[in-house]
């Protein structure tokens, strides 16, 4: 057992060697041992180990100007370290929830609660990149599931994002009860570091069971292009939000790229009456052919976007010419 505590109007760390009720024997982390109030003590703790604690709560207080305001700010102590996600937030520059003082997702690592993919692991504290990728490359506190690194292996992303348009989601779900579990996810269409926004939740309680799970989502038509952060958190009853702790599941970040629509593509076929209107977006040529593999020549007497072919002619197959 571990105590954070107050000394001279600062605040040490150290492990119980003695708890006599009114007063405890504390070796801190530099071998020194000091005989402690337990008035004083703040904070029982099993994990992380002292020192650390101390560092991140120094961090927090420096972070927030000034040492010995270690009160005003917020510390989770897990008695082992949870998950975390990993998208880009920083107490100097907030962005999404990802730190624990901005209320940052939180899976306490319960053995047989849902993941994401095969592999899970847990951190003293997020690791928070700009790509995304800190919990992927840097390995966390092992837990019996997972001895890698990389952990980042549930969610994938198939075809891609544009405005208007729909992606296929490629999810793989562990549940080692069997059964279901939920996911819950989001993805910042705005670009603008936050996941509060109208339409930016794209998985509401999806029900998952274990192995490969597909579903969609829809990109707004004012999605911002470019670079952007998803979040997908899996547990047994969803209905998360992409803050706050929560007991078992997984948090997975991903970054992401928002694309233009494709500007070269068959929009619509349609017969009418014993004609085909054939309409496509871009500067193309509409071909056609007989067989799958030709031979293919221009549609005669096309005109730019659609063009009308006989439903009865020899040509049974089309296609875009693109620049
Ligand atoms: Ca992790
Ligand atoms: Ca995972
Ligand atoms: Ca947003
Ligand atoms: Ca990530």
């Amino acid at each position: 057992m571990n105590v954070l505590f107050e000394e001279d109007g600062a605040f040490r760390a150290g492990s119980v060697l003695a708890d006599n009720v009114s007063s405890l024997q504390i070796e801190l982390a530099s071998g020194k041992r000091s005989k402690v109030k337990a008035a004083n003590v703040l904070l029982r703790f099993a994990a992380p180990g002292p020192g650390e604690l101390l560092e991140r709560a120094e961090a927090e207080a420096e972070g927030a100007g000034g040492a010995g305001e270690v009160e005003d700010h917020r510390l989770d102590v897990f008695a082992a370290p949870p998950d975390f996600g990993d998208a880009p937030d920083f107490e100097e520059a907030p962005g999404y929830p990802t730190l624990p003082s901005h209320d940052g997702a939180a899976h306490v690592l319960t053995p047989d609660s849902p993941r994401l993919g095969i592999a899970r692991d847990g951190e003293a504290f997020p690791h928070v990149d700009a790509a995304a990728v800190g919990d992927d490359v840097t390995p966390g506190t092992p837990v019996p599931e997972s001895a890698s690194g990389n952990d980042e292996d549930g969610v994938l992303l198939v075809g891609r994002l544009s405005p208007g348009g729909d992606a296929t989601i490629r999810l793989i779900a562990t549940i080692p009860k069997g059964g279901t579990a939920r996911v819950d996810g989001w993805v910042d269409w705005n670009a603008d570091f936050d996941w509060d926004d109208a339409g930016e939740q794209v998985a509401n309680r999806v029900e998952v069971t274990h192995g490969t799970n597909f579903f969609t989502i829809n990109v707004p038509s004012t999605a911002v292009l470019g670079f952007t952060y998803a979040r997908v958190r899996i547990s047994q009853n969803g209905g998360l939000t992409p803050r706050g702790t929560v007991e078992g599941g997984e948090v997975e970040d991903y970054n992401l790229s928002v694309y233009p629509p494709f500007d070269c593509v068959i929009t619509s076929v349609s017969p009418i009456g014993n004609q085909l209107l054939i309409s496509w977006r871009g500067e193309a040529v509409l071909q056609q052919g007989p067989t799958l593999h030709g031979p293919w020549e221009d549609v005669p007497g096309q005109i730019p976007g659609n063009t009308f072919v006989p439903l009865e002619g020899p040509a049974r197959f089309f296609r875009l010419l693109c620049p």
